[in-house]
């Protein structure tokens, strides 16, 4: 019986082969692979492995009659339509926390790459041109403002690094928190106002499409700098590229974009951006834990036991 179908090209060799040493299992690539799929193989299907940012949509799920858990490899289930599958009385399971390090790490790596330049640096001294040029200066990042959009777990972390930074944190979140000294404000343009930076933690999906929308990011301003590790949807991705391009948005570092990974072409002609290829969680000690997370919940199911970490 083939009781787990892998879905995703994301998944490694090693992560696959974790999974399907547990349990009986098959493979596609994509959500919309499933359908084509032999019939007496989609009956046996009772748990889903999912990676990727791919929609997984209620035709998927329809595919798949005796279907009751999706489990997800990534905090972020915004590919997964939960509606649909809370309706059909299957189950979504998530990898929440154990990235939370490595993604806050990210965010101020990226700010620091922006903020002195770092991979013109890096260029300058492998080229062999030091001796001809020097790098220009560049913008100090200790003791500057920083507004957290969602201090949810990321969000906390990410502050809590900042923090270390002598930076002056704000954030916005759904209820002001227990944070003395650090600024809350009940609306995101208002704290984009006040900030030199302005670092977006958002749960994605469909509440928070453009949440930072061109408001905030003209209020930002000439002199802000936009940091997204979070989701390309949760900003207006058309204002982000229109500032930056007239500079009325001073930068940007960003790990997220629509339509990953062909995102759109004006992001490779922007000079006041620094760009990483959605590695937020990518290191191994990372990726293996959310592995292990997202096994022990599909292995959880099968066995008729509580999941670790059910998101409906
Ligand atoms: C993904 C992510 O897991 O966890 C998330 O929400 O965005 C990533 O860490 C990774 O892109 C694999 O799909």
């Amino acid at each position: 019986m083939t009781n787990l179908l892998i879905v995703g090209n994301p998944f490694t060799d090693e992560e696959r082969s974790r999974l399907s040493a547990a349990h009986a299992s098959a493979f596609v690539g994509t959500p919309a692979d499933i359908a084509a799929m032999d019939m007496t193989l989609r009956t046996e299907v009772r748990a889903i492995a999912y990676k990727g940012h791919l929609p997984f949509d209620a035709a998927a799920m329809d595919a798949l009659p005796n279907l009751g858990v999706i489990a997800n490899f990534g905090v972020g289930y915004d590919a997964i339509d939960v509606a649909a599958a809370s309706e059909r009385g299957i189950k979504v399971t998530n990898t929440p926390d154990v990235l939370n390090d490595d993604v806050a790490d990210l965010a101020v790596g990226m700010m620091l790459g922006f903020a002195r330049d770092m991979v013109r640096g890096h260029l300058l001294v492998a080229s062999g041109k030091w001796a001809e040029q020097a790098l220009p200066l560049n913008r100090k990042m200790s003791g500057a403002s920083v507004g957290i959009v969602g201090l949810g777990r990321i969000g906390r972390e990410i502050a809590d690094r900042l923090a270390a930074f002598k930076m002056d944190i704000h954030y916005t979140s759904r209820s002001e928190k227990q944070t003395p000294g650090w600024t809350y404000h009940a609306d995101v343009v208002d704290m984009a106002k006040a900030v030199d930076w302005l670092v977006i933690a958002l749960v994605g999906g469909p509440e928070t499409v453009n949440h930072v929308g061109r408001d905030a990011l003209q209020a930002l301003g000439p002199d802000g700098v936009l940091v997204n590790i979070s989701r390309g949807s949760t900003v207006d991705e058309g204002a982000l590229l229109d500032l930056l391009e007239s500079g009325q948005l001073g930068g940007a570092a960003l790990d997220v974009y629509n339509n990953e990974p062909n995102i759109d072409p004006r992001f490779r002609a922007l000079t006041n951006a620094h760009l990483q290829p959605h590695q937020g969680s990518g290191t191994v000690q990372t990726r293996r834990a959310m592995a292990e997370l997202q096994l022990a919940n599909v292995t959880a199911f099968l066995n008729g036991e509580d999941l670790s970490t059910p998101v409906n």
